[in-house]
């Protein structure tokens, strides 16, 4: 029985070169709260149906590495609470051991390239850590990797995103910016970072894409798409709620794969929840902007 499993939803819509969007599970199981979480996952999918493009939730289910999900699969991976955040270094355990594992951006990742998938819609790409240097999101390796585009809001801005600009810069990934010269920065529409390219439709997109794959280039791509202008969080609140929540996650200790779930929720908490709408907004705006670009990548 094959490791990967995906569904015959999925493979039919591959089969008859109809779009399909991969979308990640770590933002459903660790990334909002409960109910938020689910009703996020579901709109998501069908955001996508809208548009005529096939949806590809990814998980570890029962041993397998899932690509599309069920609703009632989308609901557990969002109620139970010992869900396996799972990245590179334990996917095969997760596997091996039949947990419930949700996939972060670079499992993700990978699942979309084994199943042929190239466009994958998320919230924001993890990074380098600030002032953990150390600490560097796996997203990166699979970004100077695998060659599939991420549709995002940029970096997580709990992050230090000039080192992370600097450093996919060096891995050889392209960062699209999607109708702005402006690098967005998650919650906020982006300040005094730059894209050096920019796009002005979901068509250059992907002719961009397709053209950087075409040359034989390997690696992944990122499309970065700012949050809508109106739903942009203030950038003060945002810079203080991110220091305070840093202070409290040096204060506990927390460390490894726990810190950004961890300062998610406590930078929501420190802006009211504005983080959190803000997130979500993020999430199916850039859900959309995917659908768009996997469209015309069949075209
Ligand atoms: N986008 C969101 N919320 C999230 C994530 C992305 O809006 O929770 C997840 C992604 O799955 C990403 C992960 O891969 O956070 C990064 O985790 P780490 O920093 O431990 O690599
Ligand atoms: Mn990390």
């Amino acid at each position: 029985m094959s490791l990967i499993r995906i569904t015959d939803e999925v493979q039919e819509a591959l089969r008859t070169k109809q779009p399909v969007v991969a979308l990640e599970s770590t933002l459903i199981s660790h990334g909002l709260p409960s109910p938020l979480n689910i009703e996020v996952a579901l709109k998501s999918e069908k955001i996508l149906r809208d548009l005529n493009v096939v949806p590809a939730t990814v998980a570890v289910i029962d041993g397998h590495l899932q690509v599309g999900l069920t609703h009632e699969e989308i609901e557990l991976l969002g109620t139970e609470s010992d869900v396996e955040k799972t990245s590179f270094n334990n996917l095969g355990t997760t596997l091996n051991r039949k947990s419930l594992g949700a996939t972060t951006v670079a499992t993700t990742m990978f699942a979309a390239h084994k199943s042929d998938i190239q466009i994958f819609a998320t919230g924001g790409i993890g990074g380098v850590h600030r002032g953990h240097d150390g600490d560097v999101s796996a997203d990166l390796k699979a970004l100077s990797e695998i060659p599939v585009a991420v549709i995002c809001a940029g970096v997580k801005s709990i992050l230090d995103i000039p080192r992370t600009l600097e450093l996919l810069e060096t891995l050889g990934v392209p960062v699209i910016g999607y109708k702005t010269n402006t690098f967005p920065e998650f919650w906020t529409t982006g300040s005094s970072l730059k894209t050096k390219i920019s796009a002005s439709s979901a068509k250059e997109v992907a002719d961009l894409l397709k053209t950087h794959w075409r040359i034989g280039l390997t690696t992944g791509q990122l499309v970065a798409v700012p949050i809508p202008e109106e739903k942009s969080v203030d950038q003060q609140i945002v810079e203080d709620a991110i220091n305070q929540s840093l202070e409290k996650a040096k204060a506990s200790g927390i460390s490894g794969n726990a810190i950004t779930p961890f300062l998610l929720e406590k930078v929501s908490e420190a802006s009211s929840n504005l983080t959190l709408e803000a997130n979500i907004d993020l999430i199916l705006n850039n859900v959309n902007t995917a659908g768009e670009v996997a469209k015309q990548m069949v075209n």
